[in-house]
C-alpha cells in the first residue's frame, strides 16, 4: 500500500477540515455547475454588490487610478481626466505612502490613513480616538482572525457568538481550536439580544469548563438584519463588564441602515456615554470594512480595528503578529481612507458624490421593504423586516412531508428546499442551518442586492416555485 504523505486528505490539520462556511458551500457549487451548464443563476448567496452590478462610486476610484498610475499626475491633460480635489488627494496618499502602492506599508497601516480613521471615529462617536489604537487590515476578516487568533488559547476558551451568526466567526473558531458558545436571537423579537438567553448560554459553557472570554455582536445582523438598539448595547457592555468579557463588535454594515427609529450607535459610543468604571474597563474591538455600506468594494479588501482598553504590552504583540504577515495591501488603505474621509461640502466632487451613494441607499432601502413583502406574501414563509444590512433571512415552515422527503434524500431539510429553490429559479441563496438556528425550524438567506428592477421577476419566481413546493408537499400530507 503507498504511504500516505503528509498532504494527503487523511493527514490534513483536522481543524482545517472542521471549519465549515456556508456561503461558498454546497448550494454555492452546485449554483457554480449549474451556470457551467449554461443555467441563469442568480448568486444572492453572498454580499458582494459589484458582481451583482453595482457601479462603483467614481471618486474614491479616481483617487486610487491616479496612486496606481502616478504617471498620470504629470501628465499635462490630468486636468481634463481627473477632477482637482482627486488629483489633491492622490498626491497627499502618495506623499504618506513611501515608495507608492508598490512598497509594503507598515503593518499597522499607512499611519496618515489611520489618522483619518480616528478623525472619522471621533467625529462619529464624540469621543477622541487614537490612531496607535487603529490598526489596518485586508477587509474586516483578517482582524477578525487576528483577534481571534490572540484570545483563543486552547479548546476550552469559548467565544460567545449570536445565533444565527456569520459563519466566518464559526469557521475561524474552529481553526484556532477554541469553543463557540452560541446566544440565540429572538426571532419573534425582529432577532433582538436576550439576556435570558445569553446567561443560560454562559452559564451551561461554564459547566462545561469553558472559560468564556469574548463576546461578538454584529450590529446591523448579519444574516438576521436587526439594528440593536442602545439599551440593548448598553446591557450587553455592562455584561461584558461584569462578566470579564472582550467585546469583539462587527460593525461593518454601519452605513446600510433602513429604518430611522434606530439610527446605527457603535458600541464604543454607547461603553464611553456609560462613563467609568465602564468606559476604563471593557476591552473593545471594533471591525469596520469598505466591503459594505453603499461602497460595496468588497474586492479591494480594506478594513480597520480599533482597540479600547487594550494594554500596550498585547497591542505591541497584535502589532507583532500583523508584522509577520508585512502587511495590509495598500490600496485597500486608500479606499479606507476615502471612505472615511469623503468629499466635504464645498469639494468639486461632493455633489456627484453625495448623488451616487445617496442613490445606492436609497436603493437598497426599497429593495429590502420589496424583499420582506414579497417573502411574507408567500405561503409559509414569515420575514421580519431588513433593517439593516444586506440580508433577508425568513423563515420557511417546511411541512412534514417535506421534511421527511429531504430525510430520504440525505439533506439536511432547508438544504433540500434551497436546492430544489436553485433548480427551479436560478436563485442561489444559503440554508439557514449555515448560519445556526434553533432545532426544527427552517430558513434560508439571501442579498437583497440584485438590481431593482430585476426585483418583481425574482420575488414572482420565488413565490411561484415556493407556492407549489407547499402545495405538493401539504397536498401530499393530506392523502
Ligand atoms: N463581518 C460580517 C458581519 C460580514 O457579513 C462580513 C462579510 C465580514 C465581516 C467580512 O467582510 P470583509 O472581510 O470583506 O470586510 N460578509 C460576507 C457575507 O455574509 N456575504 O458576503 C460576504
Amino acid at each position: 500500500m503507498a504511504r500516505r504523505r503528509p498532504m494527503d486528505y487523511e493527514e490534513l490539520n483536522e481543524k482545517v477540515k472542521k471549519a465549515q462556511y456556508a456561503v461558498r458551500g454546497e448550494l454555492y457549487l452546485r449554483a457554480s455547475e449549474l451556470q457551467k451548464e449554461g443555467k441563469k443563476i442568480i448568486f444572492t448567496n453572498v454580499g458582494n454588490p459589484h458582481a451583482l452590478g453595482q457601479k462603483p462610486l467614481t471618486f474614491p476610484r479616481q483617487v486610487v487610478a491616479l496612486c496606481q498610475a502616478p504617471f498620470l499626475l504629470d501628465d499635462p491633460n490630468v486636468g481634463l481626466m481627473f477632477p482637482p480635489d482627486a488629483i489633491v488627494r492622490a498626491k497627499r496618499y502618495l506623499a504618506m505612502a513611501p515608495g507608492g502602492l508598490g512598497a509594503y506599508s507598515d503593518a499597522r497601516g499607512i499611519p496618515g490613513i489611520r489618522k483619518e480613521v480616528a478623525d472619522f471615529i471621533h467625529k462619529r462617536d464624540g469621543y477622541p480616538s487614537d490612531p496607535e489604537l487603529i490598526y489596518l487590515t485586508d477587509g474586516a476578516s483578517k482582524g477578525v482572525m487576528q483577534m481571534l487568533n490572540a484570545i483563543i488559547r486552547n479548546e476550552r476558551d469559548g467565544i460567545l457568538v449570536p445565533v444565527p451568526q456569520y459563519p466566518l466567526y464559526s469557521a475561524i473558531i474552529s481553526l484556532f481550536g477554541g469553543s463557540l458558545v452560541p446566544y440565540y436571537l429572538e426571532e419573534e423579537a425582529n432577532w433582538n439580544l436576550d439576556f435570558a438567553n445569553i446567561r443560560q448560554a454562559v452559564a451551561e459553557a461554564r459547566s462545561k469548563g469553558i472559560t468564556v472570554r469574548a463576546t461578538v455582536i454584529i450590529n446591523p445582523g448579519n444574516p438576521t438584519g436587526q439594528c440593536l438598539s442602545e439599551a440593548n448595547i448598553r446591557e450587553l457592555v455592562r455584561y461584558c463588564y461584569h462578566e470579564n468579557l472582550v467585546l469583539l463588535a462587527d460593525e461593518v454594515y454601519q452605513q446600510n441602515v433602513y429604518q430611522d427609529e434606530r439610527p446605527f450607535i457603535s458600541a464604543r459610543k454607547v461603553m464611553f456615554d456609560m462613563g467609568p468604571p465602564i468606559s476604563r474597563e471593557v476591552q473593545l474591538v471594533s471591525f469596520h470594512t469598505v466591503s459594505k455600506g453603499y461602497w460595496g468594494e468588497c474586492g479591494q479588501r480594506g478594513g480597520y480595528f480599533e482597540m479600547t482598553n487594550l494594554p500596550p504590552k498585547t497591542v505591541d504583540e497584535i502589532y507583532k503578529v500583523a508584522s509577520i504577515v508585512l502587511s495590509p495591501n495598500v490600496p485597500g488603505q486608500i479606499f479606507m481612507g476615502v471612505m472615511v474621509n469623503p468629499p466635504k461640502p464645498g469639494d468639486i466632487s461632493y455633489p456627484k458624490f453625495t448623488a451616487e451613494s445617496k442613490s445606492i441607499l436609497e436603493s437598497l432601502r426599497r429593495r429590502a421593504r420589496m424583499m420582506t413583502d414579497g417573502f411574507n406574501s408567500c405561503r409559509n414563509v414569515v420575514c421580519n423586516f431588513t433593517e439593516g444590512a444586506m440580508y433577508s433571512f425568513p423563515q420557511i415552515q417546511l411541512p412534514a412531508r417535506a421534511i421527511e422527503a429531504a430525510k430520504r434524500a440525505g439533506k439536511a431539510a432547508d438544504v433540500f428546499y434551497c436546492l430544489k429553490l436553485l433548480e427551479a429559479t436560478g436563485i442561489s441563496t444559503v440554508p439557514g442551518s449555515g448560519f445556526g438556528q434553533k432545532e426544527g425550524v427552517f430558513h434560508l438567506r439571501t442579498t437583497i442586492l440584485p438590481a431593482e428592477e430585476d426585483f418583481p421577476t425574482i420575488m414572482s419566481s420565488f413565490k411561484k416555485f415556493n407556492d407549489s413546493f407547499m402545495e405538493q408537499y401539504e397536498g401530499y400530507s393530506r392523502m
